[in-house]
């Protein structure tokens, strides 16, 4: 029999016979009803006719049980949340619903089922926000609120209107019907209790409610609940709220950085990831962890799924430390690095000092510094200054006051409020370089708008921007290309900072799946930039380029492959995946930062990031946002014979040569492919030797590594003095 015609024409005719109408109860098809009751309650309200909303109350007539008569059910929290993001009584009225009050936040507080009335359906949320001014609950009242549902989006700004939303009942009336009642046990996150997703943030548009896979499901089917976090471990510093992880047993793919932070994958965007909505006492750092479990409720706010703790237990310092680049200095090998430094201008204080202290000792000084964020001389003060010869002469200066050389300066200086940035702060690229060591060729210097070239006399202007004037550059920095010289070789650098991902749609956001439209611009500059380097290596296919800076995007984006082409191999590919990051945003850690360099550097170039700032908070040495990267390049010689590889010039013994200049400062290394765990004391010593430019005059020796033991070519490698 269908339900459809059971409804309409049986059950009116029993109904008729105990005097009840049938619009005043709610009817399933039911063969005969659940045994053992009998007696029941017709209730005026029917909610629907869907199984769900209704429960057996058999009615007895007499001798007589009719046992397939359905009733309304009392309405419960998880009744008005659903096994879904939006209430399916979105801008009904309910009355009645109970629940205990867990958490109170101004003109709202949380509710949550007492533990005995949950459903067993773990897709529905047992809490919900109840909003009403003046309210008088307290935690642990047992209430009940009568008003209507709404989908409210809790806090909002501007420029990002499209989140999700937060269930909620506005009230017109909450009676407390008993105090001090014990609040509803919490949800156990986790290996030893509920699962979370790793992989998947949404792979469904929002159409299917599966929490066991989706990471915005999940969150969404406990909005509002009591959730606890056992050992929780923070995956960086805090900034706006704490993100920390927890075990989520074996089989989750994560990769963990040395840290102990969560490297955001091509696999994954770590949806596991909890962002603690509290300010700590103390400073955090990615490693530390929490004295004790931490208990709250979870909540949503400004496109994140958070949890607002009900306390936060004291913070166990895990111990990491601020990293010195691993590299072991060679002066025969050439150092470039590229470094984001965050809005750097005069008037940022004891800053200067420690980004002094930060090229000259925790990076070792490089030869080259690709440098991002470089403001004008007076910072965000927008009176059309754009010079930033006093930005670089501060920081020149704090170098040198902390063991540095005295380093030389170089950049062009964008149209003022032309480039992006802060107004008024005309943040550029430029470079630091050592002049011991390196020489800027001597070339006419470009301007603003005027576009470098490349022909058999190297580049046409020094430093010089590229296709300044296209339109792709729009509101962003536009790249410079700078020639130097080091022992014989030339070496073309090319510093970046493409336009950032501010505007794009968020991964736990209310458009599913996001849009992100800053892709668009950075593509096209990609483009650019590749095109650059094709018409250099066109004219010379030995041409040493290195391509850095700050790309905003991730190794594995279209935006690296459209800037790789077939001519850049990009350093960050040769780390092990967890020391891939250079930055952290909401507890991933992640790359924005590289160091990409043409095929006659790929086999003899090494990276090392040096994880100084991103995992920590300013009290704990953090100088800038960014991590910086410094890369030790062992540029092919004039004197040396032709390459026998496919043009990179160098052979396998090289390649471990290159590995045993990275000594091994920090235990947890030894996995990874490129990072030697061995720490070469004689490759420290032979580095100490200024014998670089004396090698450099020899034609009769195969100059590899110092290290190299071995006969090349038949010609005896000798060291230097
Ligand atoms: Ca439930
Ligand atoms: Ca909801
Ligand atoms: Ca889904
Ligand atoms: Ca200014």
């Amino acid at each position: 029999m269908m339900k459809q015609e059971y409804i309409e024409k049986i059950l009116p005719t029993k109904l008729k016979r105990f005097g009840i109408t049938w619009l005043s109860a709610i009817l399933v098809l039911s063969a005969g009803g659940p045994a053992g009751l009998s007696s029941g309650k017709a209730s005026a309200e029917p909610a629907s006719f869907a199984g769900k909303e209704v429960q057996p109350s058999p009615v007895t007539v007499g001798a007589s049980v009719y046992g397939d008569v359905y009733f309304p059910k009392k309405l419960r929290i998880h009744d008005v949340q659903g096994a879904a993001h939006l209430s399916p009584y979105e801008g009904q009225k309910v009355a009645d619903i109970e629940g205990v009050v867990t958490m109170v936040k101004g003109s709202s507080f949380y509710i949550q089922e007492l533990d005995a009335q949950v459903d067993q359906d773990e897709k529905t949320s047992e809490a919900i926000l109840v909003y009403k001014p003046s309210h008088g609950a307290q935690v642990g009242d047992e209430v009940r609120v009568s008003g209507s549902v709404k989908e409210y989006t809790e806090r909002t700004y501007a420029s990002k209107p499209i989140d999700l939303t937060t269930t909620e009942i506005v009230a017109t009336s909450v009676k407390v019907i008993a105090n001090d009642r014990p609040l509803p046990a919490p949800i156990l996150l986790g290996e030893q209790g509920r699962v979370m997703p790793t992989s998947v943030v949404d792979h469904d548009g929002m159409t299917v409610f599966d929490p066991q896979e989706d990471g915005l499901d999940f969150f969404e089917s406990l909005e509002g609940m009591r959730v606890e976090l056992k050992d929780a471990t923070v995956i960086g510093p805090y900034g706006y709220e704490i993100p920390v992880r927890i075990d989520n047993g074996p089989n989750t793919g994560e990769v963990v950085t040395e840290a102990g932070g969560l490297m955001l994958t091509e696999r994954s965007l770590n949806p596991q990831r909890i962002l603690i909505d509290a300010k700590p006492s103390t400073p955090l750092k990615t490693g530390d962890r929490f004295a004790g479990p931490i208990t709250g409720v979870v909540s949503y706010s400004f496109s994140n799924y958070k949890l607002l703790p009900e306390r936060l237990p004291d913070v166990v310092p895990g111990g990491f430390q601020p990293a010195n680049t691993r590299l072991i200095r060679d002066d025969r090998k050439l150092t470039v690095a590229s470094f984001n430094v965050e809005n750097f201008d005069p008037g940022d204080g004891k800053r200067i000092d420690q980004l002094g202290q930060a090229i000259a000792v925790n990076l070792n000084h490089p030869d080259i510094i690709g440098l991002l964020e470089v403001q004008d001389n007076n910072g965000e003060k927008d009176d059309g200054t754009t010079d930033a010869s006093e930005s670089f002469r501060v920081l020149i200066e704090a170098i040198r006051a902390h063991g540095g050389p005295e380093y030389a300066f170089t950049n062009i200086a964008p149209d003022n409020n032309k480039d992006g940035g802060a107004p008024g702060g005309n943040i550029r690229v430029g470079f630091l370089y050592n002049p011991q060591r390196v020489t800027l060729t001597d070339k006419p210097k470009g301007d603003s708008v005027t576009s470098v070239t490349y022909g058999v006399q190297g580049l046409s202007l020094n430093p010089g921007r590229i296709d300044p004037l296209n339109a792709s550059f729009e509101d962003s920095r536009k790249p410079l290309a700078a020639e130097f010289e080091f022992e014989d070789q030339q070496v073309i650098v090319v510093a970046n900072h493409f336009n950032s991902k501010g505007s794009d749609q968020a991964p736990f956001g209310g458009i599913q799946p996001p849009v992100r439209s800053s892709e668009i611009q950075r593509a096209k500059i990609a483009t650019i930039v590749n095109g650059f380097v094709k018409s250099v290596l066109q004219v010379n296919p030995k041409a040493n380029m290195v391509v850095l800076g700050d790309l905003n995007d991730f190794q594995f984006s279209e935006t690296l492959a459209l800037l790789r082409g077939q001519e850049l191999t990009n350093l960050i590919d040769n780390l092990d995946e967890k020391e891939r990051y250079s930055y952290i945003y909401e507890g991933n850690s992640q790359t924005l930062d590289h160091m990409l360099v043409s095929p006659s550097l790929s086999k003899t170039s090494v990276l090392d990031i040096v994880h100084m700032n991103a995992d920590f908070s300013a009290a704990d040495g953090r100088v800038s946002d960014h991590d910086p990267l410094v890369a030790q390049i062992d540029l092919p010689r004039k004197t040396e014979e032709p390459p026998t590889d496919g043009g990179s010039g160098r052979n396998d013994d090289d390649d471990e040569n290159q590995q045993d200049n990275v000594g091994n400062t920090n235990a947890g290394n030894g996995s990874s492919g490129n990072v030697n765990g061995t720490v070469n004391g004689q490759g420290q010593t032979a580095s100490s030797e200024p014998n670089g430019s004396s090698l450099s005059g020899t034609n009769v020796v195969q100059v590899k590594s110092v290290m190299t033991g071995v006969e090349q070519n038949g010609l005896k490698r000798q060291l230097l003095k």
